[in-house]
């Protein structure tokens, strides 16, 4: 091939479980350009803002090239004769439950398959659990009550063919972008309807027909009082359940009292609303629930899980098109995970731990020495045993439990005691890794080779277009370095390939149509079939599958997994969450995500681009609560939880409800000086799955009494150890910084010099010049290097610094002349002209000042303010964001205040 020639690679985005196809085009520079590939059946071409973002976080500044041990680089036959040897003498002293792995749904299928292998079969304990424990394990949970297995009955087709949408905690508009514009491409088609369960007014309620704002917590209510109507209204498809379903009479016993009134009173929503989503649903047949974090983050979500099957499978609206309960997967590979066995109570393939026959089958699959006789501890209970001493040797592989377990920071106390901790990850700095005794260098998305399962069973291939930087390698492979060096026969794969075509022919073993998963069509798949594979859908039996892919469908005609192979109806009752506000915690604290993040932001937040969205750990709060509090918008504000406190900024909103706080749960202590949220949430978990309910911790709130505020924008990131508050997110040339502090500095020129100095501040032919108004409190200092280029910025108010971030970041580099450089303190040129202030569209890279001054000039529509900037007409997940600003302008509003806090 010519070298000079661009190489085009068919991949799988590594984000979310939408599980999109993009295609890499490699350039000879090492650039690369990443397109959605309008082949793969989960996006038809499209991408998301993330997606489209994917080539500006492949930069090697941020990555662990070598294994370090103790910090100090080490070779890896070194790091690895450590690992084994640690792991081998702590099973010799205190058995092999003293030993853990705690894994992610971002390792590839064949990543997962070993590590619980190794686990399971080897080292002889299931103590090998996963991050999918905080995101997928009531929906696990819920499936195995209800259908006998953990199966996903519908596809994304349903959810296109459906007249109706129902989405519960689901965000989609944010977190499952390329799938929510797959239904609003359906809106332009034909009539379908959008019904959000949401407490918040999310951006994916900006297109509901009907959102129900619910108290937090009080989803089974609903879902009861919808059985209960749903008999009145006598849905019941009586043939389908008296063939496939037990259970009916039981749990309509326990929803027939929840009459409309009822359920209002409970949900805190309006009798009528109640009333017009059950209509609603008794109306249309083809209904698909999705659900997702909303649902399973919840000390009652598997029975919130249970409670939305029991509706569908009373009606018989499952299994076919249009029609279905669907739950929607976080990770690109938590599907993967599940299948493969990655939770402490699972076995692989879709066996079961506690199933004698199913532990004797996979021992004998794998020839192993041992097979684990019951489940392992589950996450929350895992750190815990890492806390008190059970556990004492732990490795931790593609996840950042330090932020996103709740209880934080006794999850970080737990691996400050533990006596070896090994920490596999892409990333050099996390908050997690400071704590690693080994930490081994992990091949990454672009590098790495393997398969994916996404939402809708789809089996893709991630695939590799960049050669290992330094010394990194595959995570499977270090698994299996491992296990050889502790004598474990069965690791000796000679790639990907191969541990996939053992996987494959697990899921066959002695199946014979008793375990929904079978992909045994692959079990002799060569490594060219494995190479040129396309996206297919399980099951893919050795017999051949019967329907296409994207259509495959579960128990429209029953065939549940269960021992009588019908579907479980479960006597659902309401709880409410396990911690409730009270007088010393009033609030409610709930987390989640952000459209531009990817969770602990060791990729998205090397972004600029990505960043601009949201560039600072933030609250959302009822402007009534804020008021009450003395909080004014974009102001810093405290929240006291049982176990910690968390400083973060205020977005003060009506789409939040009082006595309610919305907080991301991405940023951590890499980036900020305080907004680990995980922090404050407390470790209560759901009684069935083990999931922690993430979604409702109570906290205190209050301003924090800033006597100042800041803002850098630097060449190098500032000397910010010591200052209150802080939050820093990428800028082109450098990195941007708000701060926060109580008592002001009694020399701001020395706190300049000292917070600026990694930015050259010390050196010799460096100038700082200084504007100061101390009658009115502010302070400007402005940095140039030896040949006169800006190389910061200081601006410092006493109310949060008014200026133009964007404009601001733009200036560093440039070389001004002496009346340049006053113009500079002065901010002069900061006018929100050539401000595009905070990025809303980040594929079209187009900001709010853009699009207020777009509606300025007359443009009513989105269509038209896409149609004279370009925002929205991408991906399309800021389309709802545009409305919005639309809707404030028409209220006569001034358009910035819908803007994120303070990032513009
Ligand atoms: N941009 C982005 N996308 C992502 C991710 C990301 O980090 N960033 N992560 C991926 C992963 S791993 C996951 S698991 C998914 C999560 O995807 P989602 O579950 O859609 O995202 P969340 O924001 O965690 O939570 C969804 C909603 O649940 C609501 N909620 C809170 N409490 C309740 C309640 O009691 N009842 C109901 N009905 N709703 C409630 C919240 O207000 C929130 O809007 O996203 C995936 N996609
Ligand atoms: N408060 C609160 N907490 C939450 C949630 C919430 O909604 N609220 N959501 C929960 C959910 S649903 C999830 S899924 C979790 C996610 O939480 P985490 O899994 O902790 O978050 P990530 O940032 O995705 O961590 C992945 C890590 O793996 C590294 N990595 C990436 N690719 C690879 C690879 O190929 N190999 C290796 N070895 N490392 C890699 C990344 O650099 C990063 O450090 O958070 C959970 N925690
Ligand atoms: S929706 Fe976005 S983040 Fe999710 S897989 Fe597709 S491109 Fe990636
Ligand atoms: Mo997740």
């Amino acid at each position: 091939m010519d070298a000079s020639m661009p190489v085009q690679t068919r991949t799988t985005c590594p984000y979310c479980g939408v599980g999109c196809g993009v295609l890499v085009t490699a350039r000879p520079d090492g650039s690369c350009q990443v397109t959605g590939d309008a082949e793969h059946p989960a996006n038809f071409g499209r991408l998301c803002s993330k997606g489209t973002a994917l080539a500006e976080t492949l930069s090697l500044d941020d990555r662990l090239l070598t294994p370090r041990i103790d910090g100090k680089d080490a070779d890896w036959e070194t790091a690895l004769a450590r690992v084994a040897s640690t792991f081998s003498e702590t099973i010799a002293a205190h058995g092999p439950d003293a030993v853990a792995l705690y894994v992610s749904g971002q390792i590839l299928t064949e990543d997962y398959y070993v590590a619980n292998k190794f686990m399971k079969g080897f080292v002889g304990s299931a103590n090998i659990d996963t991050n999918s424990r905080l995101c997928m394990a009531s929906s696990v949970a819920g499936h195995r009550r209800a259908f006998g297995t953990d199966t996903v009955p519908g596809t994304y087709r349903d959810l296109e063919d459906a007249d109706l949408v129902v989405l519960v905690g689901a965000n989609l508009a944010w977190c499952h972008p390329v799938l929510f514009q797959r239904l609003l491409a359906v809106r332009k088609r034909r009539r379908q309807k959008l019904v959000v369960i949401d407490p918040r007014r999310t951006s994916s309620a900006e297109y509901a027909d009907l959102h129900l704002a619910l108290k937090p917590g009080s989803d089974v209510a609903l879902f009861l009082g919808l059985l209960a109507h749903l008999e009145g209204a006598n849905l019941c498809d009586k043939p389908y359940v008296s063939a496939h379903v037990t259970g009916a009479e039981a749990a309509l016993g326990e929803a027939r009292g929840w009459t409309v009134e009822r359920v209002a009173a409970e949900t805190g929503l309006k009798p009528a609303d109640v009333a017009a989503f059950y209509y609603l649903v008794a109306a249309t047949g083809k209904t698909v629930t999705v659900y997702s974090q909303g649902v399973n983050q919840s000390s009652a979500g598997t029975d919130k899980v249970n409670a939305i099957v029991n509706t569908h499978l009373f009606t018989g609206r499952i299994g076919r098109p249009g029609m279905g309960p669907f739950s929607v997967t976080g990770q690109p590979n938590a599907m993967g995970g599940r299948e493969v066995g990655g939770l402490a109570n699972m076995l692989a393939a879709h066996m079961d731990i506690e199933n004698a026959g199913h532990r004797d089958l996979v021992q004998r699959f794998w020839q192993s020495p041992a097979i684990a006789e019951r489940p392992g501890l589950k996450a929350v209970d895992l750190f815990r045993a890492v806390a008190d001493g059970r556990v004492k040797a732990l490795w931790i592989m593609a996840t950042n439990p330090v932020d996103s377990l709740p209880e934080a920071d006794l999850v970080r106390a737990a691996l400050e005691a533990c006596p070896f901790v090994v920490v596999s990850d892409v990333t050099a700095a996390t908050d997690t890794a400071a704590f690693a005794d080994v930490l081994l260098p992990a091949a990454a998305w672009g590098e790495k080779d393997g398969t994916v399962t996404n939402s809708e069973r789809m089996v893709s291939r991630q695939r590799g277009f960049r050669r290992l930087p330094g010394a990194v390698r595959y995570d499977w492979e270090a698994i299996a370095e491992v296990a050889r060096r502790m004598g474990f026969a069965g690791f000796n794969y000679a790639g990907p390939d191969a541990i996939y075509r053992e996987y494959a022919a697990l899921t066959a073993f002695e199946n014979e149509g008793r375990r929904d998963l079978d992909i045994g069509a692959h079990a002799r798949l060569a490594k060219a079939g494995y190479d040129a594979m396309e996206p297919y859908q399980w099951p893919l039996p050795a017999a051949g599958a019967t329907a296409e892919d994207g259509d495959k469908r579960f128990f429209a005609e029953g065939g549940f997994y269960t021992p009588d192979r019908r579907g479980r109806m479960l006597p659902i009752s309401y709880r409410k969450p396990a911690s409730l506000p009270d007088a010393e915690r009033p609030f409610v604290v709930n987390t989640g995500r952000v459209r531009d993040q990817w969770h602990t932001m060791t990729r998205t937040g090397t972004s600029p681009r990505l960043t601009a969205h949201y560039g600072e750990p933030f609250v959302e709060i009822h402007p009534d609560d804020a008021r009450a509090a003395g909080i004014a918008p974009a102001t810093v504000a405290r929240l006291d939880g049982a176990h910690g406190a968390v400083l973060l900024r205020a977005l003060v909103t009506e789409r939040q409800q009082p006595g309610s706080l919305f907080v991301p749960m991405h940023w951590t202590d890499q980036v900020a000086s305080n907004a680990r949220i995980g922090a404050i949430i407390p470790g209560n978990t759901d009684p069935v799955s083990g999931q922690p309910e993430s979604k409702h911790g109570t906290a205190a709130l209050s301003a924090f009494p800033a006597a100042w505020y800041g803002f850098v924008v630097a060449v190098a990131r500032p000397a910010v150890a010591g200052i209150a508050y802080w939050a820093a997110a990428p800028v082109a040339g450098g990195i941007k910084v708000e701060l926060a502090g109580q008592a002001p500095p009694s020399d701001w020129l020395a706190f300049a010099s000292e917070l600026l100095d990694p930015a050259g501040a010390g050196a010799p032919d460096a100038t700082l010049l200084r504007y100061s108004d101390a009658a009115r409190g502010r302070e400007r200092f402005a940095l140039f290097d030896g040949s006169g280029a800006l190389a910061a910025l200081v601006f410092v108010a006493p109310e949060p610094v008014a200026l133009s971030r964007g404009w601001a970041a733009k200036q560093l580099g440039t070389v001004p002349d002496v009346r340049g450089r006053a113009s500079l303190l002065a901010g002069v040129g900061a006018s929100t002209q050539d401000d595009p202030g905070a990025i809303l569209c980040s594929c079209m890279n187009v900001g709010v000042n853009q699009i207020a001054a777009a509606i300025a000039g007359g443009a009513r529509t989105v269509e038209a303010i896409g149609a004279t900037t370009g925002a929205g007409t991408n991906c399309g997940s800021c389309r709802a964001e545009i409305g919005r600003l639309l809707a404030a302008s028409e209220e006569d509003r001034p358009a910035a205040a819908e803007a994120p806090a303070l990032v513009a």
